[in-house]
């Protein structure tokens, strides 16, 4: 791969490079690991997909004023181990930016965390950790001084992701709706639009003054997050999203991959069941680790956030599959069609436990 090692050649990298490798499975950036011999760091080296990130240099300023504001806090906390708990950038020669372009292509590299795990699924225990981390995350960016701005606008507004599907459907642009099998799509698109403006809920509040907007993570998958040997949390990864939104993205997202027993994409849609056992577990986390700022209101509606963010997913995997899965890779054609079966199996779980979780959070001190 020599045009990747000339790409990683254009930042401030210690070493030379032996090996540059595939590395994880995210759905939207191309991600290698760049291996160097010696005493040098390894390094982590992603083509941002600009497609998806159109302003990549607001990206790229939100993840510098991110990074940055996490070490001065963990300085300041006396931590030790920083490196391995906050993600470093590497500069770009000459720019000094932590991104370079070449051939119309975005790069970015950082100093691969050594000795440290992601995994795919998560026991009770480590869920509260993750709780309390996502929720330590939300806390430590409160007072960030920098304005950021939404790399993906209205990343995630329900009432956008609902008229991107109204306007997919009316374009119908593969056929999809046209085909074989158009009962169940039916079904699933009914289905959605009962459901509808109860998910849009978040709006409503946010209209009516009393839900804000705080800096939040926005992928909290399962897999963003880097645990030591021992299993600590060490740190949350993939900051791309990191933007303006409401705390029920941060939660009800990481419930979303880590409640369910089977992966997003499992076809095996009887197995799918909201954990609560997670759930409980998790929020506990979360509940401990935003006690400095979250309001009852935000609190009250964390049941509403475990079945948004479901429903949600299956809205735009549902969408993505009527355009022709233009946005998700896809292994196979009908491959965001199961996603879509999956994750409404999972929101209409997670909707018949809402009175038990309601239960659990207002047990929590
Ligand atoms: C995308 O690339 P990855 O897996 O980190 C998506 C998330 C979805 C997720 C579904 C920018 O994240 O919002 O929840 O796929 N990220 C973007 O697996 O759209
Ligand atoms: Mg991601």
């Amino acid at each position: 791969m020599k045009e990747l090692r000339e790409i990683a050649g254009m930042f401030r990298m210690d070493g030379e490079i032996k090996e540059i490798k595939p590395l994880g499975n995210g759905l939207i950036n191309d991600t290698y690991k760049v291996i160097t011999s010696g005493e040098s760091p390894d390094y982590v080296l992603q083509r941002i997909n600009n497609a998806i990130f159109k302003d990549v240099d607001l990206l790229q300023s939100n993840i510098e004023a991110v990074t940055a504001h996490i070490r001065r806090k963990l300085v300041e906390a006396g931590e030790k181990d920083i490196d391995r708990k906050v993600l470093t950038f590497v500069p770009a020669e000459g720019s000094g930016r932590t991104y370079v372009e070449q051939d119309g292509k975005f790069w970015r590299l950082s100093v691969f965390i050594d000795n440290a795990d992601t995994f795919e699924s998560v026991t009770p225990e480590y869920s509260e950790y993750a709780g309390e981390a996502f929720g330590d995350f939300e806390a430590k960016l409160a007072d960030i001084d920098v304005e950021l701005g939404e790399t993906i606008p209205d990343f995630h507004n329900m009432e956008l992701r609902l008229r991107q599907l109204v306007e997919a459907v009316s374009k119908d642009a593969a056929g999809r709706l046209h085909k074989e099998g158009r009962m169940e799509l039916e079904s699933i698109l009914a289905d959605i639009d009962a459901n509808a403006e109860d998910m849009c809920l978040a709006e409503q509040l946010h209209r009516q003054g009393r839900l804000p907007k705080r800096i939040c993570h926005c992928d909290t998958k399962v897999n963003n997050m880097m645990f030591d040997k021992d299993g600590s949390i060490l740190c949350v990864i993939d900051l791309d999203t990191v933007m303006p939104s409401y705390v029920f993205s941060d939660f009800g997202d990481f419930l979303r991959t880590a409640a369910n027993p089977v992966a997003e994409d499992s076809p095996e849609t009887e197995k799918v069941d909201f954990d609560m056992e997670i759930f409980k577990a998790f929020s506990r986390g979360y509940i401990r680790g935003t006690k400095s700022f979250l309001t009852p209101l935000e609190r009250q509606c964390l049941p509403y956030a475990a079945c948004l963010f479901p429903f949600m997913q299956a809205v735009r995997f549902f969408t993505d599959y009527i355009n022709g899965d233009t946005y998700y890779r896809t292994d196979y054609p009908e491959h965001n069609l199961v996603r879509t079966r999956n994750q409404m199996k999972l929101f209409h779980s997670a909707l018949e436990k809402v009175p038990q979780m309601a239960e659990w959070i207002s047990s929590l001190s």
